[in-house]
């Protein structure tokens, strides 16, 4: 039998293990990337690892998080990436650069090569079929330190695409319709493959839109084959030599098939608070709206900004409308200003913001109470606007200009005849933002810089004999990294400090628990389905580990927060029978006796809940090298151990 696409790029790169569903393989990484808000901890975790330089290909440092700077930390932590990039062989994307994976698209992506970011949005990569997959930066670190990656092995889901889109429908629309068709969940331990006669109907923007957000589901990855059209796109941007042709085998197995007739979709929103409670916008009606924001690495692209520039040409944004765009890479920018865009979308009445994250990830922009917002982001989780009460809808660039005019939700398509904005067959070509490291013979002469707000990676123990604490916090289905560990532009700052970041563990949820978990001295968290979904963010088990949280006890976890769990050497637990999570309580004392000895023999655990006297039957689902990274009490502590 052939192989798919993903399967080809992980037979080529596979280190360790065997490519059956569910068994875990180590990859070779290729090539890595971070962004500031992870940033500052992967490379405290690089330099306890103590690799002198990096192993990789290609490993970027981008700063596109926290670039609002209200005091010194997030301007420390710049300076501080810069000089580890600097000295460890890492290249460096300055603040204004753009957004992290749109100049890695841009810039930096090949066909073929894997490549492990610490940031969930690392699978924009798949829209020129790279296998691209977001990692805690611990990870990241040992990738750079040349370590292998780990996952298990995903199942193979293709989508089908056939026909063409409707006008003024877009590839927002698409991934709207698969997050509908597969919810939030629907991805997890799968990569999902593109396929059709559809997809030569769609540009490498269009794609690394749709492979963006599939993150949102929860899935490994998802990828596009590698086409003329992808050869035409890296031509543009100067680099077909870094273009191959790749395409999934004519009888691969997929196990799963789903097909999606573009000709059929209409547009749509993901309404609050999550991307999967999709309706059309015809559905929705004509509600009133107080904020239109476009940009993030899902939607900030040239062809999406011209086509936003296109609708606003001659219009003035609604006055009961705030406006914003950040557009995603410098190059864009530039290119929007020098072709005359920029001046249409000011002339419009657009509040141009820093071409970054943004308001993404609450660095500003924060919607009025109450407030409706629409926004081409890819994230509508409760409170991450930075506003608690903020209704955020998802939608497409062209949904979000024209309801920007109107004042009111309004479909696209009352715009009548289509446009034809084309990718230019020449993008503006300057790296001048991208900093070179020192050369390795050098490397010595470089100082690291240190700010005050940055404190070392907490410490961790082996695992204990047995568990005895109780249950710090009991929470319910789909609980996001964003309720664990907010973000926004207080809370951000706080990244490279996770005594002070503690603070705000699951204050979403409940204001006492940072105080209650330190208390208790240790602790176990209890969750219901897809624990953790969301970003790659490790503080959210970092900061669970320093309040002392010794185990979580779910559902079923999402794979990337599993994964830094498991790294910060935090047991992950899930009930054997769902209805057993009803049989605790917050405050329940629990225990695990002999807890390392079961874990060293297999994977089948009791918690007795010696409150109400109940036995619950948990799983520890750990392979050979991640239960020894839990019993050296973390990866930082196995990786020294092992090297
Ligand atoms: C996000 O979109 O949630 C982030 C901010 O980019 C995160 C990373 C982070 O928390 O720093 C992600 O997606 O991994
Ligand atoms: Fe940045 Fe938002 Fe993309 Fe995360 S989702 S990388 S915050 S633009």
């Amino acid at each position: 039998m052939g192989y798919t696409l993903a399967q080809k790029i992980i037979k080529e790169h596979i280190l360790s293990g065997e490519m059956t569903v569910g068994s875990e393989i180590g990859l070779k990484i290729d090539q890595t990337l971070t962004q500031d808000a992870t940033g500052t901890m992967a490379y405290l975790e690089f330099e306890a690892i103590g690799i002198p330089r990096v192993k990789t290909e290609k490993s970027v440092a981008y700063i596109d998080h926290n670039t609002l700077q209200t005091g010194f930390e997030n301007a420390d932590d710049h300076r501080f990436i810069q000089s580890v990039a600097k000295k460890h062989g890492i290249y460096y994307s300055r603040p204004g650069n753009g957004i992290c994976h749109q100049v890695h698209l841009e810039r930096f992506g090949k066909p073929g090569k894997t490549l492990i970011g610490s940031d969930s949005h690392t699978p924009t990569g798949g829209g020129i079929g790279m296998l691209a997959m977001g990692a805690g930066g611990l990870d990241v670190a040992v990738a750079m330190g040349g370590g292998a990656y780990y996952i298990s092995m995903p199942k193979m889901v293709r989508i089908n695409l056939t026909g063409k889109l409707q006008p003024w429908v877009a590839a927002k629309d698409i991934i709207l319709e698969v997050l509908k068709i597969m919810s939030v969940k629907g991805g997890v331990g799968k990569i999902i493959e593109y396929g059709g006669e559809g997809v030569k109907t769609l540009t490498v923007p269009e794609r690394a839109t749709i492979t963006n957000m599939g993150a949102e589901l929860g899935a490994t990855t998802s990828i596009f084959p590698s086409d003329e059209i992808t050869r035409e796109f890296m031509k543009a941007q100067g680099r077909e030599e870094d273009w191959i042709e790749l395409q999934p085998d004519a009888d691969a197995f997929y196990d799963e098939v789903i097909n999606i007739d573009l000709s059929a979709l209409v547009p749509m929103a993901a309404c609050p608070h999550s991307p999967d409670n999709v309706k059309s916008i015809e559905e929705i009606g004509p509600q009133k709206i107080d904020q239109v924001l476009i940009g993030s690495c899902t939607n900030s692209s040239y062809l999406d900004l011209m086509r936003v520039a296109h609708i606003m040409k001659g219009k003035t944004v609604h006055p009961d409308v705030s406006f914003g765009i950040a557009p995603g890479s410098k190059q864009v920018y530039n290119m929007l200003a020098r072709n005359g865009a920029l001046a249409d979308l000011i002339e419009a009445g657009a509040r141009i913001l820093e071409c970054a994250c943004g308001p993404c990830i609450g660095m500003g922009q924060s919607p009025n109470s109450k407030g409706i917002s629409l926004r081409t982001f890819n994230r509508n989780f409760e409170g991450r606007s930075g506003t608690a009460d903020g209704q955020i809808y998802l939608v497409s660039p062209e949904t979000a200009a024209v309801s920007a005019i109107a004042g009111v939700f309004t479909d696209p398509r009352t715009l009548g005849d289509a446009i034809d904005i084309k990718l230019p067959e020449k993008f503006e070509i300057n790296d001048n933002m991208v900093v070179a490291p020192e050369p390795e013979e050098t490397m010595d002469t470089v100082e690291i810089l240190r700010g005050p707000n940055i404190k070392p990676f907490p410490q961790t123990s082996p695992l204990e004999d047995s568990i005895d604490v109780p249950c710090s916090l009991k929470v319910g289905d789909n609980i996001t990294t964003d309720h664990i560990m907010p973000a926004g532009a207080k809370i951000l700052p706080l990244r490279s400090n996770i005594p002070a970041i503690s603070q705000y563990c699951f204050t979403v949820c409940d204001k006492e628990f940072p105080k209650r978990a330190l208390e208790l001295g240790g602790s176990i968290i209890v969750g219901g389905v897809n624990y953790g979904q969301g970003s790659s963010r490790e503080h959210a088990a970092l900061a669970p580990l320093y309040l002392g949280v010794k185990a979580v006890l779910v559902k079923s976890f999402a794979r990337i927060h599993r994964s830094n769990l498991i790294n910060a050497g935090i047991l992950p637990l899930t009930f054997v029978n769902e209805a057993d999570y009803d049989s605790i309580s917050e405050g329940d004392e629990l225990a695990i006796p002999d807890v390392k000895k079961l874990i060293m023999n297999g994977s089948e655990l009791t918690v007795i809940n010696k409150t109400t006297g109940k036995e619950i039957p948990v799983l520890c689902e750990l392979s050979d090298r991640t239960r020894d990274i839990i019993l050296a009490g973390g990866l930082l502590n196995y990786t020294k151990e092992n090297s």
